[in-house]
């Protein structure tokens, strides 16, 4: 009932307040507020956790409707939405969601919809099914899978998400609405604070009318206009009190594209956030930036502060990226926010303290200090039809990579391309410890304040990671692969078996086997 009156005014309000040329700028000059400040904040509806810890969830994946002004395309969805519901769950709970299949092929949505399964970003779960998996479960036509795990009472509290992850055609069905937030428990008190802040969740999005179901080819040309998203929408008109304080929930859970999030006063001056977790890892130390770099997958949670004018007129927007030599990702602003202030005596001010999650500090300072680690290096390269690591495109029989439960992994990830990646691996987080810039050979030593599950790989240049799965639960065969999603489609993913050396869990292979017996993607 009231997802299909939702559902309706999203669309109604998508429509009405998409207006091409002040929306999209060729070049990066700041625009004045437009007369219509767009759609109000669009929140998105919630899934929360029952009785005994037990948390339920039936997903169906179906047709959205159409979706653009003037210009329409079909859209797949969750549960009727473009704004997907959030996950709302703790530590410790008992997982029990059935996703179903309900998608049906037509002409506009060419074959991308055939099969799906359901990837939980970031968890450190199981990999293997009915866990988090993703190589042998497919879930066909007008069938369901149903999952089953636990979450770890000590995985981190913060923001994850939820997409398909159907190889070869996960970035059509991404890009057009299936993904979705979930939030863990309650990050915010984990860092030191107590009291209640108003929530935002923020979902960030690429959506383009594609003629070719090839959005990066074309390069956001006149066949493919892009047509970015948040929460559903594409303007949004936020509120703020004035001088209060908000916690903003911010993900990039579409395919392709790279957002860099600026929020500046229209009087003058940029808003600078208060980071307080990162792909789901609370920070060891919060610290302050203006500026959120989201590729696909990434997700910030910061507290923001509202202007202290009640006049002021603040625009968030993403600056231009360049993807590569002949091709830029426009200026595109998301909301226009305007202040109010409360009639009654304002808002007890929030102490911004300076603290941070003690366990992270832990673990990023035994992974700074590790002797012992285990060295690989994965190249990215490609040509225009296929994406490659180490020259090899995915093959789902194939394991690339064997790794042991208590090993320091330290690998160099070198983007040996003229674009964009993004690097992203499955059932645990990484420490950035060095980069190496576009051009240059040498590693330039960094230290981060939180682990991260994707990062941004510049062009020309690396990333030195460094990880380690500690959890014996964590056993079997995953995937890392980049999440810049038709290029994972087109081959830049591999399989990764990590085993238990434990004598009695039987060798790795036995470990990283498809549990049904079959080969891989046999599942149903
Ligand atoms: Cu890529």
């Amino acid at each position: 009932m009231r997802s299909s009156i939702l559902h309706a005014a999203v669309m109604a309000a998508a429509c009405a307040a998409f207006i091409a040329p002040s929306r999209v700028q060729a070049q990066d000059e700041p625009p004045s507020p437009p007369r219509d400040l767009g759609a109000p904040y669009n929140a998105p509806a919630e899934v929360r956790t029952g009785a005994g810890g037990v948390f339920r969830a039936a997903i169906t994946a179906s047709d959205g409707g159409l979706l653009g002004g003037g210009r329409t395309m079909p859209t797949v969805v969750y549960n009727g939405r473009i704004n997907a519901d959030v996950l709302r769950m703790d530590p410790g709970d008992s997982l029990d969601i059935v996703v179903r299949n309900a998608l049906r092929p037509d002409s506009a949505n060419y074959k991308f919809v055939s099969w799906t399964n359901f990837h939980y970003h970031g968890f450190n779960v199981s990999p293997m099914p009915p866990a988090d998996n993703v190589t042998f479960i497919r879930i066909g036509r007008d069938s369901s899978f149903h999952y089953q795990f636990r979450l770890p009472q000590s995985i981190s509290p913060g923001l994850y998400w939820y997409h398909p992850h159907p190889h070869g055609i996960s970035q059509m069905q991404v890009q057009r609405g299936m993904s979705g937030p979930i939030s863990v428990g309650n990050v915010l008190e984990k860092v030191g604070y107590s009291s209640y802040i108003p929530e935002r969740f923020l979902m960030f999005r690429d959506f383009s009318y594609v003629g070719t179901n090839s959005p990066t080819a074309s390069c956001w040309g006149p066949s493919n206009v892009p047509y970015p998203l948040m929460n559903g929408q594409p303007l949004t008109h936020m509120t703020m009190e004035a001088g209060g304080t908000q916690f903003w929930r911010i993900a990039n859970v579409g395919s392709d594209r790279v957002f860099n999030l600026k929020v500046r006063n229209t009087r003058g001056g940029r808003m600078q956030f208060r980071v307080i977790a990162r792909d789901g890892n609370a920070v060891a130390e919060q610290y302050v930036t203006d500026s959120i770099y989201l590729v696909p997958g990434n997700r910030w949670e910061v507290l923001v502060k509202g202007p202290i004018l009640p006049t002021d007129t603040l625009e968030l927007y993403s600056e231009a990226v360049r993807r590569d030599a002949g091709c830029v990702m426009p200026r595109v602003t998301f909301a226009w926010i305007t202040s109010f202030r409360f009639l009654r005596s304002p808002a007890a001010p929030v102490a911004l303290t300076m603290l941070g999650s003690p366990e992270q500090a832990d673990t990023i300072r035994m992974l700074r200090e590790a002797v012992t680690v285990h060295r690989d290096t994965m190249n990215f390269t490609q040509n225009p039809d296929s994406f490659f690591i180490n020259k090899v495109t995915y093959n789902p029989n194939r394991i690339d990579k064997t790794i042991a439960i208590g090993e320091v992994q330290e690998w160099d990830l070198n983007n040996d391309s003229n674009d964009l990646h993004a690097f992203h691996i499955h059932q645990g987080d990484f420490l950035v410890v060095a980069e190496r810039d576009s051009g240059s050979t040498a590693w330039r030593p960094v230290t981060r304040k939180e682990r991260l599950d994707t990062v941004f790989m510049p062009r020309g240049g690396g990333v030195r990671v460094r990880f380690v799965y500690t959890d014996p639960r964590l056993a079997g065969l995953f995937v890392y692969h980049c999440h810049m999603l038709f290029h994972e489609d087109r081959g830049m993913m591999q399989n990764l078996c990590l085993y238990d050396p434990d004598p009695n869990k039987g060798p790795a292979s036995a470990q990283c086997a498809n549990p049904s017996g079959g080969g891989h993607g046999m599942m149903h």
